[in-house]
């Protein structure tokens, strides 16, 4: 068949992220709900996938990669997510904070302001495409608050200065959450709080709030990316709600030139 051969042009390979991701566990789940026996997902990470995605653009040719929003992809390339009938990959969700049990008594001030914190996609856009066009992390935090100084104080205006007191934050390199945790790093140094931010493993992200090696995190995508991780801490942590609600989304995601539609038409 036609789809035949445009799979064979792509070796029956998906390009993946890193194998952590939850979005790798949603992908497995798509092989086996449309059974996709002939195909191979490959891990790599975020910047590999996105090199790989540019590369087969600029040369036209065909690739399925998994993605997801918000994210600068879709505002700097012509993308689409394919159709996923069978919610292998679930529905829109929200992006959560959370923080360790006993945050709120320890540090209240750090703990209202993280409570408050929420904001928009295009809140997201803004500093990603920064990101994306390589201004530093710490630099397109603060030119988003600096941008958006209503809606910060609109999060910290009930909440006291403090001095001497630390926070550590705990995050993964994917692109939301360096938005993320560098806008609420920032606004918590204006306070007055000692911000660490410390890079790590999607897993041990939920495991180092779980045993309060870390205070807060401001990455975790439920109910459905991050929900194996989240179900084996959920007990032990305090969660904060969302900061983005309904508007996360996971998937597999081709150039628009494509010709298919679902992840149905993968099958061969
Ligand atoms: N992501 C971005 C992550 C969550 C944030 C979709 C790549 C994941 O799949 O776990």
């Amino acid at each position: 068949t036609e789809e035949g051969s445009v799979a064979e042009e792509m070796d029956y390979t998906i390009t993946g992220i890193d194998p952590g991701a939850g979005i790798m566990e949603s992908a497995e789940q798509a092989f086996e709900d449309y059974d996709l026996d002939e195909w191979e997902l490959q891990s790599s990470s975020e910047a590999a996938m996105i090199a790989e995605l540019e590369e087969a653009i600029d040369n036209e040719e065909p690739i399925v990669v998994t993605g997801w929003g918000p994210h600068w992809k879709f505002n700097s390339h012509d993308l689409k997510f394919l159709d996923d009938p069978d919610l292998s990959f679930g529905e829109p969700e929200d992006i959560h904070k959370l923080a360790r049990e006993g945050l709120q008594e320890d540090s209240p001030e750090a703990y209202e302001i993280l409570d408050n914190f929420e904001w928009t996609v295009e809140d997201m856009e803004e500093i990603m495409d920064d990101l994306n066009e390589g201004v530093d992390e710490i630099e397109a935090a603060q030119n988003w608050i600096d941008e958006n100084e209503d809606q910060v104080s609109g999060w910290t205006e009930s909440v006291d200065d403090v001095e001497g007191e630390t926070i550590e934050l705990v995050h993964t390199d994917w692109i939301d959450l360096l938005a993320s945790v560098n806008v609420m790093a920032l606004v918590l140094e204006d306070i007055g709080y000692d911000v660490e931010m410390t890079l790590v493993e999607a897993s041990h992200m939920y495991t180092a709030i779980a045993n309060g090696d870390a205070d807060a995190m401001t990455g975790a995508w439920l109910p459905r990316t991050h929900g194996t991780y989240y179900e084996q801490i959920e007990d032990e942590v305090d969660d904060l709600g969302p900061h983005l609600e309904g508007k996360a989304a996971i998937g597999l995601v081709v150039p628009e030139y494509m010709d298919i539609d679902s992840i149905e038409d993968l099958e061969v």
